[in-house]
Parts: structure tokens; C-alpha cells; sequence
């Protein structure tokens, strides 16, 4: 299998997260890609290929033009205002309530303030290299449809930062721009067919929802930990199922804590079917390895067999695959639970000899 990876991933690197009170170390930090890198050059069955770049014009295509303008120069001119800052965060957010009953506000003028206009919330830090950072991973899952548009059955798209948090007009949950939804966007336009995206991160996928909620030609379905208990807390219930045009291309499977390999796979297969019943002609799997039994920030119990069975389950659509990286948090398995996953989607069956 191809597998599209730059070392420009590395440009983004927080010193911390501001979590629960707390400075903590990150969770989503270069070595992440590192250790997947490694254990898919070790497989043997993995080669590596160079993104292209492709510019703005497919991010804002997606995003707020004025959020693509916001990082590229949110560093440089915090600098300006501030001082030395490793890591840009917001200290006010820019919360609707503030101007109750006095029409909305505008984008303030404020570096600080910007932040908290663009930005949701306090764990993804901008730092000198994030925006290039940022840019080649969607270079990275642009190429990687390339491929799977010029007839490779599924590639995968070493993605980070991750991106299924960034919605239109605001980022967060460490992600800056939605690099699966760039991708499908870009694949229902040039080639006019129905695409799915099928989001198996922990976490639900709201900036992909949100960019897709009223669009019929993508749709959008998740399995992800219960929003009552889980992040983003605002997004990812049973009963948002789309609106307009989109009413039905939207859904979500939120699970209980400890969801063990047969129950995950049970959903997976319900989810798979809808993916089907729509009539989908390509997929893009938004991949999270953070439902990982022993993920550090995260509670379901899936096993590194659930995570091929996983990848069966969607070579078994038969559908031209783009797998892009999202999150995943357990550093010392995370390499080898990307390959299972890998190994999944790509292996041999007897019906569907293409796929090796
Ligand atoms: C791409 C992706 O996976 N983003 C996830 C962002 C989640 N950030 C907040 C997670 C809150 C978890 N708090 C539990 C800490 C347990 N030590
Ligand atoms: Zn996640």
C-alpha cells in the first residue's frame, strides 16, 4: 500500500496543553508520526511517497478564508504584540452570550482576542511552524486521493496535525485544518460522484459534520464516545442526522465506555451499511486509533485484532479508499495498531483479488 508522509509534520510542536487546570504534556506530538512511520517501514509492505502541494484554494474551499489567513500569521504577530511565545493560546473566547441582545460582534482587531474569535478552546496551541505544519498535512491527504483517483484501490495519508476538529470557521481538538473534509469536498466536486466519509476517531468528527451537515452528495457517519461523557460534548448525538438537503447523510453512533471488539464491530457493520444504502462511490475513513483500549485520554477497550477486523469491514464495501490519520494517543502501540489497521483494509480476499 501507498503511504503518502512528510517530515514537515514536525514545524508543529506544542510545549504543552492546557487541560483540567493544568499544563500537560502533549498528547498529540511529532513522535506520534515518528513511531506509525517506523512500523509500517519496518512491515515492508508499505512504500512512502512525497506530497505534492496544492494550495489554498482546496482549504478554502472548506474553511473561512479568514482562518487560513488567521494562522498563517497568528504566530508572527503575537510575537509582535507579546513578546517570545512558544505556544499561542487564547485567553478569551469569543462566546455569542457576550453581546446578547446587541447584535453579533465582528472579528476583533486584538492578536489575544483574534485567537479566542478563530479558536474553541485551550489544547491546541500555535507554535512557529504549526500553519506550514498544518498545510502539508493537507498536502499529504490531497496526494493521497491523487493516488486513489489514478486507480490505487486504498492509500493512506500520514496525516498530522490531525484535522476532523476544524469546522468551517474555527479550530480545535488539536486540529487546524480539516484535512478529510478538504479531501471529500475536493472528490465530490471533480469527480461530481457521492463520497462518505466514515469518521472511527475516539472522538466525534463535529468539524466534518458541521462542514457537511446540509450537503447530499457526502455524507457523514461516525462511531465515536458518548458526547454525555466525551469530547467535544457538543456534537455527535443520535438524532443529528443532517438538515435541508442533507437530512439523512449525517450519522452518528455514540458508544458506551468500554465498548469491547464486538460490540465496536457490530456498529462498524451498521455503519458500513449505511455507507452502502447511500450508494457512496468512494470512501474516506477519517482514522482514530484513540479507541485503543489502553488510549491515555480515552475509554473504549477496542483491541489491535478489532482494529483489523476494522479495516476488513471497509475493504469488504469495495469501494476506492482514502485513510487519513487523525488521532490516537497510545505512543508505544500506535505504530503497530496502524499497521493492523492497514493490514485490514488492504488484505486479500478471495472474491477481491485487486486489492493486494
Ligand atoms: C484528533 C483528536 O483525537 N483530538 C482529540 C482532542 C481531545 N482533547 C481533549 C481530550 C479530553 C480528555 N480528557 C481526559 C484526560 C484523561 N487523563
Ligand atoms: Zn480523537
Amino acid at each position: 500500500m501507498k503511504v503518502v508522509y512528510t517530515l514537515r509534520h514536525r514545524l508543529h510542536h506544542p510545549q504543552f496543553e492546557l487541560e483540567n487546570g493544568a499544563l500537560q504534556e502533549p498528547f498529540e506530538h511529532p513522535g506520534r508520526a515518528e513511531i506509525i512511520r517506523a512500523a509500517l517501514a519496518a512491515d515492508g509492505s508499505f512504500e512512502f511517497i512525497a506530497p505534492d502541494e496544492w494550495g489554498t484554494e482546496p482549504i478554502e474551499a472548506v474553511h473561512d478564508p479568514g482562518l487560513v489567513q488567521f494562522l498563517a500569521n497568528a504566530w508572527q504577530e503575537y510575537q509582535r504584540a507579546h513578546g517570545f511565545t512558544h505556544d499561542v493560546v487564547p485567553d478569551l473566547f469569543a462566546l455569542a452570550g457576550l453581546r446578547d441582545g446587541m447584535g453579533p460582534a465582528s472579528e476583533p482587531e486584538a492578536i489575544g482576542a483574534r485567537l479566542g474569535w478563530w479558536c474553541f478552546e485551550t489544547t491546541t496551541p500555535v507554535t512557529q511552524g504549526t500553519y506550514d505544519a498544518a498545510r502539508s498535512s493537507v498536502d499529504v491527504a490531497l496526494t493521497t486521493a491523487d493516488l486513489v483517483l489514478n486507480g490505487e484501490s486504498v492509500a493512506y495519508g500520514l496525516c498530522r496535525p490531525p484535522g476532523h476538529h476544524a469546522a468551517r470557521s474555527v479550530y480545535g481538538g488539536y486540529c487546524f485544518f480539516n484535512n478529510a473534509a478538504i479531501v471529500a469536498n475536493q472528490l465530490a466536486e471533480s469527480t461530481g460522484s457521492k463520497i462518505a466519509v466514515l469518521d472511527v476517531d475516539y472522538h466525534h468528527g463535529n468539524g466534518t459534520q458541521q462542514i457537511f451537515y446540509d450537503r447530499a452528495d457526502v455524507q457523514m457517519v461516525s462511531l465515536h464516545g458518548d458526547p454525555r461523557r466525551a469530547y467535544p460534548y457538543l456534537t455527535g448525538f443520535r438524532d443529528e442526522i443532517g438538515a435541508g438537503k442533507g437530512r439523512g447523510t449525517t450519522s452518528n453512533y455514540p458508544l458506551p465506555a468500554q465498548t469491547n471488539d464486538d460490540d465496536y464491530l457490530a456498529a462498524l457493520t451498521a455503519a458500513c451499511g449505511e455507507i452502502a444504502s447511500f450508494g457512496a462511490d468512494m470512501v474516506v475513513v477519517s482514522l482514530g486509533l484513540d479507541t485503543y483500549f489502553d488510549d491515555p485520554i480515552s475509554d473504549l477497550a477496542v483491541t489491535p485484532d478489532g482494529f483489523e477486523q476494522s479495516g476488513a469491514l471497509v475493504r469488504d464495501l469495495g469501494l476506492p479508499t482514502v485513510v487519513l490519520q487523525e488521532g490516537g494517543y497510545a505512543t508505544d502501540e500506535l505504530g503497530e495498531n496502524a499497521r493492523r489497521w492497514l493490514l485490514g483494509v488492504s488484505s486479500l480476499t478471495p472474491d477481491r483479488p485487486d486489492r493486494a
